[in-house]
């Protein structure tokens, strides 16, 4: 197909009433300029949508219009100085663009019709949160004259309440009128309102159909791609450990500290670049996360609301942990051929009553190990704790879950504390099976064949997690 005959959708309207924020919304585009003030956009912008290569369809970003009484008033002028029907209106609004010193005179006006004279179907955005107005009949009538297909989104900023006046108004100028955050629309409201589009013109239903599937076969791969960052991510965590020679002169409890600070900067690092590259595959690319804080995850591993967010149940994690073999408390591991090591009064006198089933308060613990051509290595992790791996689970899924659910118009940093509106659940047979991947994790080493069957396994198991979690979380705000 050639370029010039494919869907194209010019978005318009007042300014500051989410053009932009619609298009990135749509294109799944975070680099589309967004801003508080209205005439953020000054030039008409193309996001092209591809797949294969091939173009299926445009979105047109415009500048609000600025003069449209003047620009009305200049077309029935010229309209009336010949006798001339409805059916020469568009070659009208053709020639008020071509016009010599237009440009200059109406730069905004100019410029968003000017894709909808090269024959753009039209996407009006007003905002539903501020009252209708006689100010914007200028800009439909304009609108009217170019004879494009066209529909209507009400963009509710801030407030509902004039959704239903806006409804009846634009009812009088488009045929399809829908009512559309554009924040906050979800894969298949987008869906809905791309098919809308392709109804406009006979011959667009072919190409928009296809992009229909082509969006889902990306959700589906971004999934997939997300996956795999997780069950990557969970593998590192599980396998971390970090080792130091053992001077004769090392103080004991210093080196602990140290040992443990290095580790949970690690774990911090594996969290945060996991946390982007799921980012990346979603299309986020500029999006700020508030940091990984281990902090957060050691208060995680022991606050029940955690494991009510991520599905868990005290009495599940006890069977998870005999499940997983997971041992608690300062069990000495004999296949690392070490002694446990500065495992004081504190590690086993904290645990106890109820909590008995957390194992030592922390998240790993430190051994020695007499290494084989002599001297001795200090080494922290990795790590058994029971929760562990549910924890950072559950973590990764939120993180995901949020990522996959937040448009490309959102701009605001990614909140992701622990918010029990959004809980997660996870059923028995789906919770055994990663306490049983979890535990292949960790007995396999990084890099073997059988860890990275555990990989793709858990990668299968995250994927399908993902997919049900889609559209059961939400951002607060
Ligand atoms: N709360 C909320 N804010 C929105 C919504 N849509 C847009 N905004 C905000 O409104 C402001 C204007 O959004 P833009 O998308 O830049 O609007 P525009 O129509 O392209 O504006 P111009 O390019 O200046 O004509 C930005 O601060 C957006 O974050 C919405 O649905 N809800
Ligand atoms: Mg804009």
């Amino acid at each position: 197909m050639a370029e010039g005959s494919v869907p194209l959708l010019a978005v318009v309207g007042h300014p500051n009433k989410g053009k932009s924020s619609l298009v990135a919304t749509l294109a799944e585009d975070d680099s589309v300029g967004i801003g508080p003030t209205p005439g953020t956009t000054l030039h008409c912008r193309s996001y092209p949508m591809r797949v294969d290569g091939r173009l299926l369809y445009s979105l047109v970003d415009t500048p609000g219009f600025q003069r449209a009484r003047q620009v009305l008033s200049w077309l029935e002028e010229r309209a009336a100085e010949f006798p001339s029907t409805a059916a020469d209106r568009p070659r009208l609004v053709e020639e008020f663009v071509r016009a010599r010193g237009h440009a200059d005179r109406f730069p905004d006006e100019c410029q968003l019709l000017q894709p909808i004279v090269d024959g753009a179907g039209i996407l009006y955005v007003v905002d539903g949160g501020v009252p209708y107005g006689p100010e914007y009949e200028a800009e439909m009538e304009i609108l009217r004259w170019t004879g494009r297909p066209s529909l209507a989104v009400i963009n509710p900023i801030g407030s509902r309440d004039y959704v239903a006046d806006w409804e009846a108004a634009l009812g009088q100028f488009f045929r399809v009128v829908r009512v559309i955050d554009a924040l906050r629309a979800d894969h298949s409201t987008r869906s809905q309102l791309l098919k809308a589009f392709g109804e406009l013109e006979s011959g667009w239903r072919g190409p928009i159909g296809e992009a229909l599937a082509a969006l889902d076969a990306v959700r589906e791969s971004q999934r997939q791609a997300a996956a795999r960052e997780i069950a990557q991510f969970l593998a590192g965590a599980l396998t971390l450990v970090v080792e130091r020679r053992l001077e004769p002169t090392d103080d004991p409890a210093r080196l602990e500290r140290e040992l443990e600070a290095e580790y949970e900067s690690r774990l911090g690092q594996l969290e945060a670049d996991h946390r982007r590259a799921v980012q990346r595959h979603y299309g986020h690319h500029a999006l700020e996360a508030h940091a990984a804080e281990l902090e957060l995850l050691e208060s995680d591993l022991f606050a029940e609301g955690t494991w009510l967010r991520f599905g868990l149940r005290r009495r599940d994690l006890v069977a998870v942990g005999a499940v997983g073999g997971a041992t608690t408390g300062g069990v000495i591991d004999a296949a690392l051929g070490g002694a446990s090591f500065l495992l004081g009064a504190t590690a086993g006198a904290a645990v106890g009553g109820a909590l008995g089933w957390l194992g030592a308060g922390r998240l790993a613990e430190l051994r020695v190990i007499d290494q084989p051509m002599g001297g001795r290595l200090a080494r922290y992790g990795p790590s058994r704790n029971a929760n562990f791996p549910f924890v950072v689970f559950g973590r990764a899924r939120y993180h995901c879950g949020l990522v996959a659910a937040r448009t490309h118009a959102m701009r605001e940093v990614l909140e992701l504390d622990v918010d029990l509106e959004n809980r997660l659940p996870l059923s028995g047979t789906t919770r055994r099976g990663l306490a049983d991947l979890f535990a292949e994790l960790r007995r396999r080493g990084a890099g073997s064949k059988r860890s990275r069957e555990a990989v793709e396994g858990l990668t299968r198991t995250t994927r399908a997690i993902l997919m049900e979690d889609e559209g059961r979380l939400t951002e607060r705000g």
